[in-house]
């Protein structure tokens, strides 16, 4: 017997079928054919140009709708540098084609590593897998981390950590503006963030043989507080929305924000963390970058009192986002999102 393949990129190079322990089973496939395709305007597209000026509160009003009807919004202005969007897409694909050995120096499939290279979602809990390869990153406080990332491509931590740097301004003016929306004071989130913390993914999704037996990714709903995507300009991204499926097509220079569980929560539901999935193709890999904004693992997390009245109830405890964190892992991707078993009986 050959040795074991851990990572999908090197298992599948000539495979004419999808093996079958991806294969999901009939209610649980993408059904390609019934996803809505819309351009553009499936999720508001928000220019950021005026957030910091004189237009603040049309900005956030519209940062405010976005979250509270779509969970989703595309910005275009954004202030990262187009170099540093190519430059992270390049090495990103750089690492991918490393030869195997190489590669593998980051493997783990533990999800507490701090740097890891894995496959799927995660490989001790899930019983059937996904199709991609991911590298995962801690990313803040960059000097914490930078010395455990690959050092191949040579340029890989120099191109990393300059994005890193560029995606974390913008998610703290995102969370900046997202704290005024909801009429909390501008550092509210902030603060209550503790440490702050910054993930990133590099998700790797081969050309699949049979896309529609599978997914990149299921449905989920991100654990983090928000979530900014980079994709290159291949489609893959869907999103639900009145219980229908969107293809989010990319747009050259422009980032996806959605906000993740914490924000929900943060908000006592005023905004919604949505489900959203990846699906695979046949012709082209395709290759998105997640930087997921947290909070430090031992903030408390709750709603905002200042939301809570008679009418509107606490509907989530308080919990350490520690807590949150390990049962996101330990589930395993599933539709029910993560929020329910932190509920309280108002809910
Ligand atoms: O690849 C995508 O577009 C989605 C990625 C995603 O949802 C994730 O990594 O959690």
């Amino acid at each position: 017997m050959g040795t074991r393949k851990p990572l999908l990129s090197d298992l599948i190079c000539s495979a004419s079928h999808v093996p079958s322990n991806y294969i999901r089973p009939i209610s649980d496939r993408p059904n390609l054919d019934e996803v809505q395709s819309l351009q553009g305007d499936s999720i508001p597209l928000i220019d950021l140009q005026h957030l910091d000026g004189p237009d603040r509160s049309t900005v956030i009003k519209e940062i405010g709708q976005a979250c509270q009807n779509h969970g989703f919004f595309q910005v275009k202005n954004h202030g990262i540098p187009e170099a540093v969007i190519h430059n992270m897409l390049a090495v990103s694909r750089g690492f991918f084609k490393l030869p195997e050995s190489e590669r593998l120096k980051s493997y783990s499939d533990d999800p507490l590593k701090t740097v890891r290279l894995s496959t799927s979602f995660n490989v001790k809990t899930e019983k059937v897998s996904n199709w991609r390869d991911f590298l995962r990153l801690h990313c803040y406080p960059l000097e914490d981390y930078i010395h455990e990332w690959p050092s191949n491509p040579p340029s890989f931590r120099e191109d990393v950590a300059e994005y890193c740097r560029n995606a974390r301004g913008l998610a703290l003016r995102l969370v900046e503006a997202i704290s005024e929306s909801l009429g909390l004071e501008r550092e509210y989130i902030d603060r209550a963030l503790g440490k702050h913390g910054q993930h990133m993914a590099i998700n790797y999704y081969p050309p699949c043989p049979q896309p529609q037996l599978t997914y990149g990714l299921p449905a989920h709903a991100d654990p983090n507080v928000i979530t900014i995507l980079l994709q290159d300009d291949v489609p893959g991204l869907q999103v639900l929305k009145n219980g229908h499926w969107l293809a989010v097509n990319p747009i050259p220079n422009t980032f996806i924000v959605n906000i993740g569980d914490q924000i929900q929560v943060l908000s006592n539901d005023r905004y919604k963390s949505v489900l959203h999935r990846a699906v695979v193709n046949c012709n082209k890999e395709r290759i998105s970058i997640p930087t997921f904004y947290c909070p430090s693992p031992d903030a408390l997390m709750g709603p905002a009192p200042q939301l809570i009245d008679h009418h509107h109830p606490a509907l989530y405890r308080s919990f350490p986002y520690s807590q949150y964190y390990h049962n996101f892992w330990n589930r395993g991707l599933a539709t029910e999102t993560c929020l329910d078993m932190f509920r309280t009986s108002s809910s």
